[in-house]
């Protein structure tokens, strides 16, 4: 059926809305549980999948289009500039197969380099964003069969059936993968590599290491965009789990460590205080730190030597002239 949208619902689901209050109440628990237990923890740390509640999710839009942020239009320039080059190595006839579904414009740009591809399977695990993409998608690729798939994608272990009939292209974008340790990031592709399959092609957006000089003003604007996007992991506390965080006494920070090759982001404490969270009280010294994101950069010779090990074959990476921003093209 024309621009067909199916949504794969979780086991015992009876219907969508049901299916995502479900999915809402168990982000909150989850949220509750480990931000109590990176609260306990020292140093203290909450895992970044957290930042998109609603408005995480727009703040990260807005960075996106920031002056400092090259990231994503330098990776959407190179899908524009290279993109028929990478379907043709890639070959035809592929199910394209995306980790992740927050980059519709990126998607539909490789979509259209690819031409005819027999079905689309996003796997996110926020169904609402999947929905939204997967219709503004269809939108622009009429006839697009779409399937997509309600998923951890670090932990998925199978395809729809419809997907194991044609070779397929994974697709992850906007240098997620910085998101994971290099331990992390072997584990994905290892996973990735079983779940795609012999013959598959991988696609993959990586940051590039660079001068600390542009790297720390993508992570600390100008504007104060991205320490809001940091600072709403405490408004979504207060909001969802009834805490208490003053907002005037935390403060954003993002450092480059170049030992570990990332930038880490941090929410500060400005005073010695206690918060009250979920009816636990935790107190932070004066200068004490929140560590809430890593963002690993590599070189290109870094990452094929990542991906090598978990069994990819490096077939060709393309870069801009700033050397800012890399996509890597891999068969199994
Ligand atoms: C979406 C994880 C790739 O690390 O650059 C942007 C998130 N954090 N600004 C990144 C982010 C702060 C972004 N990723």
């Amino acid at each position: 059926m024309e621009g067909e949208v199916s949504l794969q619902l979780p086991r015992g689901s009876a219907s969508p809305a049901r299916a995502l209050r479900a999915q809402e109440a168990l982000t909150e628990s989850e949220f509750a549980a480990a931000l109590l237990a990176g609260l306990a923890r020292h140093p203290r740390s909450v895992p970044c999948r957290f930042f998109y509640d609603a408005r995480g999710s727009e703040l990260f839009e807005e960075i996106t289009k920031l002056t400092e942020y090259y990231p994503t239009r330098t990776e959407t320039a190179l899908l524009e500039t290279y993109g028929e080059e990478i379907a043709a190595l890639a070959g035809q006839g592929r199910i394209l197969v995306e980790f992740g579904s927050g980059s519709s414009r990126k998607t539909s740009l490789l979509l259209s380099a690819l031409g005819q591809v027999p079905a689309y399977i996003p796997i996110d695990i926020a169904a609402e964003s999947l929905e939204e993409a997967a219709e503004w998608l269809s939108g622009q690729h009429p006839g697009l069969t779409i399937v997509p798939l309600i998923a951890d994608f670090t932990a998925t272990r199978a395809l729809p059936p419809l997907a194991r009939r044609r070779p397929r292209l994974g697709f992850f974008s906007g240098s997620t993968i910085g998101n994971l340790t290099h331990a992390e990031a072997g584990a994905f592709l290892g996973n990735a590599a079983r779940l795609l399959g012999p013959g598959s092609a991988f696609l993959l957006g990586v940051d590039l290491k660079k001068s600390e000089r542009i790297l720390i003003p993508a992570y600390n604007d100008a504007r104060g965009v991205t320490a809001a996007f940091n600072l709403n992991l405490l408004v979504r506390a207060n909001r969802e789990l009834g805490a208490n965080f003053d907002l005037a006494r935390f403060a954003h920070d993002a450092v480059w460590n170049e030992a570990a090759g990332r930038i880490e982001m941090y929410l500060v404490s400005l005073a010695r205080q206690s918060v009250r969270v979920a009816g636990r009280d935790f107190t932070f010294a004066d200068g004490e730190r929140i560590h809430t994101e890593n963002s690993h950069k590599y070189t290109v010779e870094e990452f094929r030597r990542l991906a090598g090990a978990s069994g990819w074959t490096p077939v060709k990476a393309w870069t801009d002239a700033d050397q800012l921003f890399s996509l890597h093209l891999l068969r199994l």
